[in-house]
């Protein structure tokens, strides 16, 4: 029996179907009676039952005993991995039907809209570490088809640190904090994680990406996003074509620095999950487009490097990224626990059109999703947990277990039956049956890895040849903070080894900072994930020349800077700030879709000198310039005098200006920048002195290139 489709625009606007079937569960206690989970008013929520006023509290207290024991029972195992994380509702809106790669019925129908739940995290810290690590971003997007679940669960970065799953325990347990003092937090700056990595030729590549700006980035609104595995689109013929899936932000792809992530862990380890609530609170929805790689089944080997790969991207110049959707996070949670904590995602919840490869990293993947949530929901019927429930109705023969909450009805809980009428029915593949891809398979058991896999370090040359020299630049000054963390030297100097493997000019830089030489001929350029009968010969990795040098989509400096929307501009006043010049430069940002603060010596109202007052969003003490893009003196003779003699205003600066901010100061205001460290250095780009409509536009164009890394150079600035 063909399943009913849910007709979309049944749906009232804002309320996708899966809010819709959420509502259901919803508990609103205004105006409601206290009550016991049993439904007893509760009539004292302040006194324990007592044997007299002073006396021992009574066993009989029940009220007292579901209290305790449900907070007792509060807390659920937090995630192995990406355990901190922030979620959000939104829509999925195609541009484009492609039924000639898929028959996903959500991919070939314009008028859809799919709803979606997309949790991002980190992966190594706890549920309650900073943002701001220099970590991978998971980015996991769960698809309420009308044909069930689709979860495309992603990280920020294309590939991954290893090839085979049997790995991924290793991986992981080595980044955790260390085990016998489990320390260091949220952090791959320790012993055990470059040991491994300095061991595992593997994951040179990925390691260029984690020592990048991708690991920092500005906001979770301002990453892309991967499916890394490659994938399988199927059509109605039964047709195969692999995909690779991308996520484009369409407000470019921005990263913070390095000291600056280190200052927000410190001062708000909420930073991105604040910004991310916020700009949807504002209305200010952020925006992915979906793109796809497509790549027919007979190219499967016209690649250098092996398509199975999870070490390997595949460069936008060879197969070109095609956008065929957008997806709109437009809603926050209500409940977290309920929601982004609750929520269960799984690579193997795929619907009929896609499917999975060989790539034996997700082939494991396929077992470890649902395992994981068995511990950590308690048991086999997660699926109904309100958050991970699809929109379509769910019926099988699968029964009871902890915490059903489903009540089926009839005797027949097996199949085939006559007893219940032999329902539920299967489906035919023409009517939304999912069926698998039939690949042929036909080979030896084997542990093994393919030979097509030993190209270790050509993707890692390509990722660093492609970089600006700031990025350049970032991956030394990150490497060598790492490495200058771990304190066994021999790890040390096996790393630098790997990084000549990837290139000299790197080596040499990071090895310097560590007091090492780069040594002239590799002792070891060994794989050492060998098994015990291997020869460590068969092992060598293997390296392939690639025709491309440079891939433009690498580099975040190519990525798009024609916006301001959704900035932080912080404005820094005091009492007799000049009212228009304030104004004419806040109301031209506005105009652009930024956000702007006026952060003054304290909070409440700054007067103006025309005598306005006017609300201070936060003061110098509860802001800092690493929460903004930019920042604007206006002038105004009083404001300017006071801002010049506090300190804190001076800081704030010269922090905005070690940051490569743009920063702008009115004409009048010059006496401030005076009092900074750069002072003499106000004609580099991105300082703009000026008076308000002129200035405004150089300080709107200014923003938009996001930092200026060149002025780099000045980083001795005591800020
Ligand atoms: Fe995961 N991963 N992973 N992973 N992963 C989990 O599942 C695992 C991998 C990713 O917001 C866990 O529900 C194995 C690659 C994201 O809830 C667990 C292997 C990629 C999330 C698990 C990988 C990811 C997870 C822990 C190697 C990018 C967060 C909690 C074979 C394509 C999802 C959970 C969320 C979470 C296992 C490798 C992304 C233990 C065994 C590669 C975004 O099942």
């Amino acid at each position: 029996m063909a399943k009913k489709p849910i007709n979309p625009k049944d749906s009232a606007v804002n309320d996708s179907e899966k809010i819709k079937k959420l509502a259901a569960h919803y508990a609103d206690a205004s105006n409601q009676n206290m009550t016991t989970n049993h439904g007893v008013c509760i009539n004292d929520d302040q006194n324990s039952l007592k044997a007299g006023d002073r006396g021992a509290t009574l066993l009989e207290d029940f009220i007292l005993r579901e209290k305790i024991t449900h907070f007792d029972h509060e807390r659920i195992p937090e995630r192995v991995v990406h355990a901190r994380g922030s979620g959000a509702h939104g829509v999925f809106k195609l541009y484009k039907a492609i039924p000639e790669l898929t028959k996903a019925q959500f991919l070939n129908d314009t008028e859809i809209e799919t709803p979606v739940f997309v949790r991002f995290s980190t992966v190594a810290g706890s549920k309650g570490s900073s943002d701001l690590a220099r970590d991978v971003r998971g980015f996991a997007v769960k698809f309420y088809t009308q044909e069930g679940n689709f979860d495309l669960v992603g990280n920020n970065m294309p590939v991954f640190f290893i090839q085979d799953a049997l790995k991924f325990p290793d991986l992981i347990h080595a980044v955790k904090p260390e085990p016998d003092n489990e320390m260091p937090q949220a952090a791959s700056a320790h012993d055990t994680f470059w040991d491994f990595i300095s061991l595992m030729p593997e994951s040179s590549h990925m390691v260029m990406w984690a020592m990048s700006d991708r690991a920092l980035p500005r906001s979770l609104r301002m990453m892309e996003g991967f499916g890394v595995h490659t994938f399988r689109f199927i059509n109605e013929k039964g047709e195969s074509n692999f995909v690779k899936f991308h996520w484009k932000p369409l407000l470019g792809v921005h990263s913070v620095a390095w000291d600056e992530a280190q200052n927000i862990s410190g001062k708000d380890p909420d930073f991105h999950r604040r910004d991310l609530w916020e700009a949807i609170q504002n209305g200010d929805f952020p925006e992915w487009e979906f793109g796809v790689q497509i790549l027919a089944e007979s190219d499967e080997h016209k690649f250098d490097f092996d398509l199975l790969d999870p070490t390997k991207l595949i460069p936008e110049e060879l197969v070109p990224v095609q956008r065929i959707g957008k997806l709109t996070l437009n809603r926050n949670t209500d409940n977290f626990f309920a929601e982004t904590e609750q929520v269960a995602f799984h690579v193997g919840h795929v619907v009929p059109g896609i499917d999975f490869t060989n790539d034996p990293l997700m082939q494991g993947r396929l077992f470890s999703y649902t395992d994981t949530q068995l511990l950590r929901l308690g048991g086999p019927n997660f699926h109904e947990i309100p958050i991970n429930r699809p929109i379509v109705p769910v019926y099988n023969n699968q029964r009871d277990g902890l915490m059903r909450q489903t009540i089926n009805r009839g005797k027949a809980s097996y199949n085939p039956n006559t007893t219940g009428n032999n329902d539920p029915a299967q489906v035919k593949a023409a009517d939304g049956g999912f069926t698998s891809y039939n690949e042929r398979v036909d080979a030896r058991k084997v542990r093994a890895r393919s030979k097509s896999f030993f190209d270790h370090f050509s993707q890692a040359k390509l990722f660093y040849n492609s970089q600006s020299q700031a990025e350049k630049n970032h991956i030394v000054d990150a490497l060598r903070f790492e490495l200058g963390k771990v304190k066994t030297i021999a790890i040390r100097e096996k790393m630098i080894e790997r990084l000549t493997q990837i290139d000299g000019d790197l080596a040499q830089k990071v090895a310097t900072a560590l007091g090492l030489k780069v040594p002239t001929e590799l002792t070891q350029p060994v794989n050492h994930s060998i098994p015990a009968d291997g020869n460590p010969e068969d092992y060598q990795p293997i390296e392939v020349k690639s025709k491309l040098k440079t891939s433009e989509a690498l580099s975040m400096q190519n990525t798009i800077k024609d916006s301001i929307k959704t900035r932080k501009i912080a404005i820094l006043a005091a009492d007799g700030v000049n009212e228009k010049s304030l104004n004419e430069v806040k109301q031209a940002l506005l105009a652009e879709g930024a956000a702007v603060e006026i952060i003054a010596p304290k909070l409440g109202n700054i007067q103006s000198d025309k005598g306005t007052a006017l609300p201070v969003d936060e003061s110098l003490v509860t802001a800092a310039s690493v929460f903004y893009d930019a920042v604007y003196v206006p002038g105004g003779k009083q404001s300017v005098a006071t801002l010049a003699t506090e300190p804190d205003a001076i800081h704030f600066l010269n922090e905005a200006f070690k940051h490569c901010k743009a920063i702008a100061a009115d004409e009048n205001a010059k006496q401030v920048i005076n009092e900074t460290y750069f002072a003499s250095s106000v004609n580099e780009d991105g300082i703009i002195i000026g008076n308000n409509k002129d200035l405004a536009t150089k300080f709107i164009k200014a923003i938009a290139q996001h930092r200026f890394w060149d002025r780099e150079k000045a980083r001795k600035v005591p800020a």
